[in-house]
């Protein structure tokens, strides 16, 4: 039972899943009861992530198992699917929000949810450049964003590793669907450098592998003015390694290693699985073996619209420590 199981075609990807019984699913709700409502503290506050952490360890033992087996080996696509997750407990959905840099503050029963997933993968982390530094952030289309390569856009969002710039980057990042596209088109789309690997060329994973890229970081942190130095795309065991890209951000800074990127993105695009998520399903990317994106769709803005909820999560809070002034959980 604690085996992670493998999704049909019929869930539109193959890729590690499980999907939680009634029973578990009233079980989370069940502890999330504990974290939401009138008197609870705010999201980022100290006391109520102390308090998710101590109700995160209580979750369905299957639950607590897969996520555990994932962060041992996330497999060959580095991405996790956990489905029929509650995401309301009583009362509706409000409309998508569709303001800028859209954040939950006040806990509800999702906000709930993909903390506690989280906290049992990792750390959870915010930025303050990002989002305010709010730790559970929507992800929602927002009129006048349409072209923009961030998640408020509806063009096509480029595969990237998230925060590719950064050295204290997340390892996971959550998204926890909680309003599924109406129209469908929309779809989170993952490819993993162990499926991409064996495509590539000896020339290619020659030239990844050396300090030939530069990678900018969002205009909210600074723009170019904060490009770290040059580094490589993959990083560590040749036969299994890390990746570092983001095809919106990431330049080659000589034509083989331009070539060389080219190579990678079609060997991913090859490889990629195109997720359509539905309320309650929860994707976790393992940000060091996957790159994610998503399909161009049409927002209405009309409060209808596809609404995620995003929670980063990482491994070492020692190592983050020195960004992570006073101790918190948001990085500078
Ligand atoms: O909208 C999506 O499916 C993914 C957006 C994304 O890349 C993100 O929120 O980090
Ligand atoms: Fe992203």
């Amino acid at each position: 039972m604690t085996q992670i199981q493998m999704l049909g075609p019929a869930a539109s990807n193959t890729v590690a899943g499980y999907e939680l019984s009634e029973r578990e699913r009233e079980q989370l709700v069940a502890l999330t009861r504990r974290l939401t409502g009138p008197g609870h503290p705010l999201i980022d506050s100290s006391e109520w992530l102390g308090a998710a952490l101590a109700a995160s360890s209580l979750m369905p033992r299957t639950l607590l198992a897969t996520l555990r087996a994932f962060r041992h080996d996330p497999g060959r696509d580095g991405v996790l699917l956990l489905r029929n997750l509650p995401v309301v407990a009583g009362d509706p959905l409000p409309p998508t929000p569709s303001v800028p840099h859209s954040v939950e503050r006040v806990p509800t029963t999702a906000a709930s949810v993909i903390t506690s997933l989280m906290l049992q993968l990792g750390e959870v982390i915010s930025f303050r450049s990002e989002k305010n530094g709010a730790l559970v952030q929507n992800v929602v289309p927002v009129p006048g964003r349409e072209e923009s390569q961030s998640n408020a856009g509806s063009v096509l969002l480029e595969l990237h590793v998230e925060n590719a710039f950064h050295d204290n980057r997340p390892d996971y990042v959550g998204l926890l669907c909680i309003r599924e596209d109406p129209t469908g088109d929309a779809k989170l789309c993952t490819s993993s450098v162990r499926r991409a690997l064996p495509l590539l060329s000896e020339e290619a994973r020659r030239v990844l592998a050396e300090p030939r890229f530069l990678t900018e970081p969002p205009p909210s942190f600074g723009g170019l003015d904060s490009v770290r130095s040059a580094h490589p795309v993959l990083l560590g065991d040749p036969e299994d390694p890390n990746v570092l890209v983001d095809f919106a951000a990431t330049h080659p800074l000589d034509d083989p290693a331009k070539a060389a990127m080219a190579e990678l993105r079609d060997a991913f695009v090859e490889t990629m699985t195109a997720h359509r998520l539905r309320v309650g399903d929860f994707a976790v990317v393992d940000n060091r073996v996957a790159v994610h994106g998503r399909t161009s769709f049409v927002p209405r803005y009309d409060g209808a619209d596809r609404w995620l909820e995003r929670v980063y999560a990482h491994l070492d809070n020692r190592r983050s420590r020195v960004d992570r002034k006073g101790g918190g959980a948001v990085l500078d």
